[in-house]
């Protein structure tokens, strides 16, 4: 009888074909696989030892200094029909697709040992959870997914039970930016990546998969893959919200995933318990409620700006075992990145003398991989077959201007034009301009598989009868005053934000109505022992009107540029809103911003 690998089977077969390497490594996920590897890397240079007294386990790779980060505009979602992929995406036919791709591939593993890596994302036994199996020639990429992933016989056995996985080919080729491609065949289930061996451009599990395919999958499944940490909200009583939230790439969420409450909000017994840090699979209870798990098993996040004032869960959960990238190092070989206040570099990310005249010592995307369970905060329930019940959800991003806050959507329509139209300013996650203005809708704008008007369609599908969906909200950590500097502390004060949240998911939060949505009167957020004046405050939470009015008019604008696949739904919203607007306008002439629009 055929087995169910036998396709697996075959496919190694074919790539090994195609990339001629001089051995095959079937990775079963062990320990004692994991130290050969690290010993081989070690003795190689793709790994370098850290200070065994002070980081024990830990190791640096410096990747090549033109591969940093994820590259949009060498990224392509390929399916037959062009319009599938919409506007938001870069496309390439199939067929052309593969062939300028695998004439990359062939022999480009001479030399080199081909690893076969099969992967659950998700817990092993959640029928939430898919599988995937990638191939690549990079033990850094093994080491990295065996952390990010449950990686291994398990996922195997789960594969032969299915018979149904997602295929991912990686090679770093020859890291060169001219031969560099990540693309994604969605009707295929198949990914194929070369000349880069960094984060979501090799990791194939993490973007590829769990949301460019996932995204993909779950519209013809039924349920949403999104780029959202998960974070559990315990209150005194001793009750447990789940908060989901989508911030564009760095720009808060591993923060957010892990915060530590204000020192009042701790003794008064809130705690938090962190879910997941980036990457959200939620699906339809039977209850009517979404149901979440973090298809991920650890988090690969930003070093640089890490620290105890900012994130000292996450910085307790790095002093072992973790895989530093694009870090720089002190004198006696620890870790070091900007934000850190102890210790200096003495040697960069790229291993040169460091240097202020030739930049900072870690670079901006400089990550860490760690296994989830690591975090002191981390919650048992990323465990939970069923996942977790999600009683918000949240979109935001890097406003310096307009965005107060935090608002509430009138309801799930009008919380879906939110997130459609959330805009943020490009971080260093990828490469490109950093502080550019941008729509990201939902922070899918890297990651959507498939065309964001069918996407939003897609959201707007879950309202339905019976349906007990989650209230939508938007929150802005990044507004700036006129001194340039951050109006809102953030950080662990976010959680006051999430407690008004909450509480306006239980009925015990007041708001005020504005055009654009709820948003809390002064007295509504707790924002005692807050080094916040009058001003800041109202300054926060105000809605300008004249600013807004332009703000409508541009979500007009980039609601049309998806043409007449958007659905009518949206539009009407937006119309609505604006309608709204110009009313309130009419009634408050006094146009006196500054930092308007
Ligand atoms: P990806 O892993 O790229 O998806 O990023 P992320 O969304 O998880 O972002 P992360 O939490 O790593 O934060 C990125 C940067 O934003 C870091 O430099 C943080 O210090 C900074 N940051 C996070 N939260 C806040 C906040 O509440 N206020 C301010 N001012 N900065 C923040
Ligand atoms: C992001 O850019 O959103 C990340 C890092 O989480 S990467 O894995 O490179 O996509
Ligand atoms: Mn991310």
């Amino acid at each position: 009888m055929p087995s169910s690998l036998d396709s697996l089977n075959r496919w190694v077969d074919d790539v090994a074909r195609l990339t001629e390497p001089a051995e095959i490594h079937w990775c079963n996920g062990s320990d004692g696989e994991s130290r050969l590897l690290n010993e081989r890397m070690l003795a190689n240079g793709d790994l370098i030892a850290l200070n065994a007294q002070t980081h024990p386990g830990c190791t640096l790779h410096r990747s090549s200094p033109t591969d940093v980060a994820r590259v949009e505009h060498l990224t392509f979602i390929c399916t037959q029909n062009r319009d599938d992929a919409g506007p938001n995406n870069n496309w390439m036919d199939p067929v052309d697709a593969h062939a300028k791709i695998d004439a990359l591939f062939a022999g480009c593993m001479r030399g080199r040992t081909l690893y076969v890596i099969p992967y659950c994302m998700g817990p092993i036994d959640s029928p939430i959870s898919r599988c995937g199996v990638e191939i690549t020639d990079s033990p850094y990429v093994v080491a990295n997914m065996r952390i990010m992933t449950r990686m291994g016989a398990a996922a195997l056995t789960r594969i032969e039970r299915e018979g149904k996985f997602v295929k991912g080919l990686h090679s770093t080729g020859e890291l060169d930016p001219d031969k560099r491609f990540i693309m994604h065949f969605p009707e295929e289930l198949t990914i194929k990546s070369i000349g880069s061996g960094y984060g979501g451009n090799a990791l194939l599990g993490k973007k590829c998969h769990a949301l460019r395919i996932g995204s993909w999958q779950a519209r013809s499944e039924g349920w949403l893959a999104e780029h959202m940490l998960i974070v559990g909200i315990e209150n005194p009583a001793g009750e447990t919200r789940y908060i989901a939230a989508a911030f564009p790439s760095a720009c808060g969420k591993t923060n957010l995933a892990m915060l530590i409450p204000p020192e009042g909000y701790r003794k008064a017994g809130w705690k938090v318990w962190t879910v997941g840090d980036d990457i959200c699979w939620m699906t339809p209870g039977k209850d009517g409620r979404l149901w979440a798990i973090n298809p991920e098993a650890g988090y690969f996040g930003v070093a640089p700006g890490t620290d105890t004032t900012t994130n000292p869960n996450a910085l307790a959960m790095i002093q072992r075992d973790t895989i530093y990238t694009n870090v720089g190092v002190t004198a006696d070989n620890q870790p070091w990145w900007e934000g850190l206040s102890e210790g200096e570099p003495v040697k960069d990310w790229r291993g040169r003398e460091f240097d202020d005249a030739q930049g900072p010592a870690a670079h901006p995307n400089a990550r860490f991989t760690v296994s989830a369970r690591q975090c002191p905060s981390w919650s048992p329930m990323a465990e939970a077959a069923d996942g977790v019940p999600i009683s918000a959800i949240v979109f935001g991003g890097r406003r310096p201007s307009l965005v107060p806050l935090v608002f509430e959507a009138k309801d799930w329509a009008h919380g879906v034009l939110v997130g459609a139209a959330m805009g943020s300013e490009t971080t260093a996650a990828a490469t490109g301009a950093v502080g550019v203005l941008r729509r990201d809708s939902m922070a899918m704008k890297p990651f959507c598989g498939y065309n964001f008007a069918d996407y939003f369609a897609h959201w707007l599908s879950f309202d339905q009868p019976g349906a007990k969906l989650p209230k939508i909200f938007h929150v802005n950590w990044f507004r700036k005053g006129s001194d340039g500097k951050f109006l809102w502390p953030g950080f662990g004060e976010n959680l006051r934000v999430l407690e008004w949240i909450l509480g306006r998911c239980e009925g015990t939060s007041d708001a005020v109505e504005s055009p654009v949505g709820f948003v809390p009167g002064v007295n509504d957020l707790k924002l005692d022992g807050l080094a916040l004046s009058a001003a800041a405050r109202q300054e926060l939470l105000e809605v300008d009107m004249h600013g807004w009015r332009a703000e409508l008019a541009d979500i007009a604008r980039y609601l049309d540029s998806f043409g007449s696949r958007l659905p009518q739904r949206l539009k009407d919203e937006q119309r609505a809103i604006a309608a709204a607007l110009e009313s309130a306008v009419e009634s408050t002439p006094v146009a006196r911003r500054a930092n308007g629009g």
